[in-house]
């Protein structure tokens, strides 16, 4: 039987498609991860691994995208990637 653990962590500062997608990239990056499911709206990163993922990896890769991982689900503040597809302020085109 395999085992998938999943976790969800909260980051802050994505507010469109792109930064989901910039995140999901690095998360990727992290060895065990085999699923990276983003909720822009939510703030939320939920993680599928066959193995436990150290949350040190998952902040290091969301550092590495630009964005912050916070215990809290609160407070999502910050600004948006800077991508040219970014619609934070304007209408973007859907992803
Ligand atoms: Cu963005």
């Amino acid at each position: 039987m395999t085992t998938t653990t999943t976790t969800t962590y909260s980051v802050s500062g994505m507010t469109c498609g792109h930064c989901a997608a910039s995140v999901t990239t690095e998360v990727r990056t992290i060895p065990g991860v085999t699923e990276v499911a983003v909720d822009v709206p939510a703030g939320l990163v939920t993680i599928s691994s066959a193995a436990p993922v150290s949350p040190g990896a998952v902040k290091a890769a969301v550092a590495e995208a630009g964005y912050e991982v916070t215990e809290a689900s609160d407070e999502v503040t910050g600004s948006c990637c800077g991508g040219s597809t970014c619609s934070s302020s304007s209408t973007g085109s859907a992803p």
